[in-house]
C-alpha cells in the first residue's frame, strides 16, 4: 500500500498584501538627502501593502559598505520575513565607487542566499546626482519603493510556500 502524497501547489506567487509580515529596513546615511527619499518610498509601499507600523524596524548605518553586515545581523535574528537594503553611491573620480558598489551588491546577495531570508536591493549606483535625485523622488520610479515591493512579494511567497525558515525560526 502506498502512502498518500501531499499534493504540491501547481502555481505559487506572492501577494501585494503583507499584513502580519515583519520587515527590517537597512538604510545608509551617506548621501542622506537621497536615502531619505528611498526610505519614504519603501515605507509608503509597506503601508499600501497593509503592513503594520510596529512590524517595521529601521536600522541606520553609516554607508553602503556597512549595509551587508547589518542586513546579515537582521536576517540572523529570525525576527524578519524580509530585509530591505537602501543606499546611494554616486560615481566620483576614483575607484572608490566600484569597490563599495561591488561589496554592497555581492554582500547583500550573499546574505539572502546564505540565510534564506529575502533581502531586497535598493542601493542606487548612479553616474550623476541628477540620476540619484530622479530615482529617489516620490512615485513609481522610486527605487526604495521598488525594493519594498520585491520584499513584500518574496516574504508573502515564502509564507505560502512553507518549508524551512530562516535560522531562529521567526519568519
Ligand atoms: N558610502 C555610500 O553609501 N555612498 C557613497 O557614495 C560613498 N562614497 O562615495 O564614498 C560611501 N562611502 C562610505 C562607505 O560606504 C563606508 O561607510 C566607509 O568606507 C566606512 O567603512
Amino acid at each position: 500500500m502506498t502512502t498518500p502524497r501531499h499534493p504540491l501547489p501547481m502555481d505559487i506567487r506572492g501577494s501585494v498584501v503583507a499584513t502580519g509580515c515583519r520587515f527590517a529596513i537597512v538604510v545608509s546615511r551617506f548621501n542622506e538627502e537621497i536615502t531619505s527619499g528611498l526610505l519614504s518610498g519603501a515605507r509608503s509601499a509597506l503601508v499600501e501593502a497593509a503592513v503594520n507600523d510596529e512590524d517595521v524596524t529601521i536600522i541606520h548605518v553609516p554607508g553602503a559598505f556597512e549595509i551587508p553586515v547589518a542586513a546579515l545581523h537582521a536576517a540572523r535574528t529570525g525576527l524578519f520575513d524580509a530585509v530591505i537594503c537602501l543606499g546611494c553611491l554616486i560615481k566620483g573620480d576614483t575607484m572608490h565607487f566600484e569597490y563599495i558598489a561591488d561589496a554592497a551588491s555581492q554582500g547583500i546577495m550573499n546574505v539572502s542566499v546564505s540565510t534564506g531570508v529575502p533581502v531586497a536591493f535598493g542601493v542606487l549606483t548612479t553616474m550623476t546626482d541628477e540620476q540619484a535625485i530622479a530615482r529617489s523622488a516620490p512615485g513609481e520610479g522610486n527605487k526604495g519603493r521598488e525594493a519594498a515591493l520585491a520584499a513584500i512579494e518574496m516574504a508573502t511567497l515564502f509564507k505560502r510556500l512553507g518549508g524551512p525558515q530562516a535560522p531562529g525560526g521567526g519568519a
